[in-house]
């Protein structure tokens, strides 16, 4: 927490540390892939160290523009984005990017997409032993590719193939996410292929695919029609997927996402089951988002006389028994 974030009436000390498989994070509060870049924008509001992780924009092998504008349009309690993996390529994300991340030491989450496993694999190929990569995620979700089937999560085996082909080629001491789309039947049996996989964790939501009609123009209001939405608009769909796979695969680490703009936001893609969230759209509207939620998330623990943030972590799952802690006032 940096000193310009406004101070809480009830002086918190909770134990805000959270692991993912394996590797420990000083809190909870991520950024979301695709909203900051690789954080650098965000750097002139707050220090990206603070934050328990960063997670860059999905990285292609090859520099990219994406596809025409308008590339965003706004909906109700939203947005809509069609950016289509604009980015400069591995080459010059290692050389410029990350090292800029690492010098600040905030914890790097490498998120990666490709069109092919081959493209996955070169990816995962040349993060080895990158300095400051914490976690890869591997985005095989993003809607705003040239045709569905490259929306590997929405096949179980195409999602398997992937996975695994990033894990074989990552260092065990780097845990690999896959990213999970909503838009499917069954989240939770994509989410297990990906862990039969070697997934080691989920990410776990990408936008959902939408559209909008400028009711002006009689046109997609998007130069590529379609794009994904987000937002507080799909926080309910997001909670419930890291809901349903939390309670099927609990031993599973998450990382939760989708309109979190708030520390009771974020409290409930803990209580659902994530052990870590990430703050996405908000920042358009509010760049301290992240390490507002992250104050708002100590103090609304605190104020429930909960000492770390551990505790909470899918208590709102069948799985775990509910202590005291989460019983109301009036029922104590
Ligand atoms: O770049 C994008 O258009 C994009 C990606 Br990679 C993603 O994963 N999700 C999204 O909403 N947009």
């Amino acid at each position: 927490m940096t000193s310009t974030v406004a101070r809480p009436s009830v002086a918190p000390a909770v134990d805000l540390r959270t692991t993912l498989a394996g590797v420990r994070f000083p809190n909870p509060v991520f950024t979301a892939s695709g909203c900051a870049a690789a954080g650098r924008e965000l750097a002139q509001f707050f220090d990206v160290a603070a934050l328990g992780g960063v997670v860059t924009k999905s990285i292609m092998v090859r520099p990219r523009s994406g596809r025409p504008t308008p590339r965003m349009a706004e909906t109700p309690s939203g947005m809509l984005n069609s950016i289509g993996l604009q980015g400069p390529g591995i080459d010059a994300f290692l050389e410029h990017d990350l090292p800029w991340l690492a010098d600040r030491g905030a914890r790097a989450v490498v998120s990666i997409a490709g069109g092919s496993v081959e493209e996955y694999v070169r990816l995962a190929t040349k993060l080895r032993g990158a300095p400051g990569l914490a976690m890869v995620e591997v985005n095989i979700s993003c809607p705003n590719v040239e045709d569905r089937g490259q929306v590997f999560a929405g096949d179980s085996g195409a999602a398997a193939a992937v996975i695994s082909a990033v894990r074989r080629q990552s260092p065990a001491h780097i845990p690999v996410f896959a990213k999970l789309s909503p838009d499917v039947t069954d989240i939770v049996a994509i989410a297990r292929a990906c862990v039969d996989a070697g997934a080691d964790g989920l990410s776990m939501v990408n936008t959902l695919l939408g559209m909008v009609i400028d009711t002006t123009t009689l046109r997609p209001a998007l130069a590529g029609v379609t794009g994904g939405l987000s937002g507080p608009a799909i926080r309910p769909v997001a909670l419930r997927c890291v809901w349903q796979v939390a309670q099927v695969l609990p031993e599973v680490p998450i990382l939760g996402m989708g309109g979190v703009r708030t520390g009771l936001d974020a409290l409930q893609f803990l209580l659902a089951g994530a052990s870590a969230v990430s703050v996405g759209t908000a920042v358009f509207g509010d760049p301290r988002a992240p390490v507002r939620v992250l104050a708002e998330l100590e103090q609304a623990l605190a104020e429930r006389g909960i000492d770390r943030v551990a505790d909470v972590i899918g208590l709102a799952t069948d799985r775990l028994p509910r202590p005291d802690i989460a019983r109301t006032e009036e029922e104590q």
